[in-house]
């Protein structure tokens, strides 16, 4: 490796932060069961806690993104206390999750729904989060939406359209100026039959009909079986309507596996598209880069250094591509030459590299195995073994 390799390495990891999310502490599982661990958060503080570890030993995820129903149990309430809970784990409070799929009056739907009492509901519950993400200082309200139907027929598609776009439009209202509100699809699950947001273009056209500060939200989960998620991330990049990623990996559905775990090419070719457009139109693309999984086996805290960890790797060799080589020969349809740029660069091991890179910032050189001689799980598992003994009703 050349020193100008390494230098765009370090530049990149320099620059590269991912947001870890609080309900990846919690027991979470499948819908067939959760499989409960000793050492697993059972509060807002313990997640937070945990979080700040994972952010010690890989300096990389400073934020956390919240869910209002899980981690602010007294809603608004709770938000300066919160925020000043991470602050003492050494994170802070970063996208806020709203929650309209929960409570028993979204049976048929939230902003979708034919019944305008729990349209209402949902949008005072957005009010308050909203309200939440000023008091914590948060930027972006990431907004998941479970609405559908199950059976043809059963739904005014139309309709419900309008109710979105007329939802969405008024939160957009309450949004400070250098606030973001990041729109969610998902193609099916918990519904059906239909999804009310169901692709990128479903998402975009909401976004817009919202307003100039609402982007998409890819969850790398979200889409079909082979569907081609980076050329939706270099569309929405294109239309400057990107706002973030939840990354997972998956193999058969939304799987919630960890990030690179099936598929590290495809979270390569994402990056690249992303530095690519960096390279090309000489700005940087404001992009939150935010962890969504659920790990119903493996420990916690680890899975979330290493897909920490990986997602810098693969961060880091998507920077790598010659982009003046690529975009050559590219231009002159040289094939062969183009694509083995793309894998020149994710053939490259940049472990040594980002070694290098951690020793630097004072970090751990190998994050999980520091993070398991440190004994923060044997501390924390007898703190608390017992309250994990009984299985916790929600879902995280
Ligand atoms: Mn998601």
């Amino acid at each position: 490796m050349n020193s100008r390799q390494s230098e765009t390495i370090w530049r990149a990891l320099d620059r590269f932060q991912i947001e870890l999310p609080s309900w990846g502490f919690a027991n979470t599982g499948t819908r067939f069961g959760k499989f409960l661990q000793p050492a697993a958060a059972t509060t807002t503080e313990e997640k937070l806690s945990d979080a700040g570890q994972v952010h010690a030993f890989t300096g990389c995820c400073p934020s956390v993104a919240m869910h209002v129903l899980w981690d602010f149990p007294n809603g608004e309430a709770d938000a300066e206390n919160v925020a000043l809970t991470a602050a003492r784990y050494g994170v802070r409070i970063g996208a806020i999750n709203p929650n309209v799929f929960q409570d028993q009056i979204y049976k048929y739907g939230s902003f979708g729904s034919p019944d305008e009492n729990a349209r209402k509901f949902a949008m005072d519950h957005m009010l308050e989060s909203v309200r939440i993400s000023h008091r914590t200082g948060s930027r972006d309200l990431s907004l998941w939406f479970a609405d559908g139907s199950n059976y043809p027929g059963t739904a005014n598609i139309r309709q419900r359209k309008r109710w979105f776009e007329e939802g969405l439009r008024e939160l957009h209202q309450h949004l400070k100026p250098d606030q973001r509100m990041l729109v969610e699809y998902k193609p099916f699950e918990p519904a059906f039959y239909h999804t009310d947001i169901a692709d990128w273009g479903m998402a975009l056209l909401l976004a817009k009909a919202a307003g100039p500060q609402a982007k998409v939200l890819v969850d790398t989960g979200h889409h079909y079986q082979s569907q081609n998620i980076e050329q939706i991330v270099a569309w929405l990049l294109s239309e400057n309507m990107l706002g973030g990623f939840h990354f997972n990996d998956r193999r058969y559905a939304d799987d919630d596996l960890t990030l690179g775990s099936i598929d590290p090419y495809q979270v390569f070719r994402i990056f690249h598209e992303i530095c690519f457009f960096e390279w090309e139109t000489g700005t940087r693309a404001d992009i939150a880069y935010m962890i969504d999984q659920s790990h119903n086996l493996k420990p916690r805290i680890e899975e979330m250094i290493q897909t920490a960890c990986t997602a810098q790797e693969l961060y880091a060799r998507a920077a790598l591509v010659d982009h003046e080589s690529l975009a050559r020969h590219q231009q002159r349809c040289e094939l062969i030459d183009a694509e083995e740029c793309l894998k020149e660069a994710f053939a490259t091991d940049v472990r040594p590299l980002v070694r290098d890179w951690r020793k630097a910032k004072g970090l751990p050189e190998d994050p999980i195995r520091e993070f398991r001689s440190s004994g923060y799980i044997e501390r924390v598992t007898r703190l608390r073994a017992e309250k994990n003994t009984s299985s916790a009703s929600s879902y995280a």
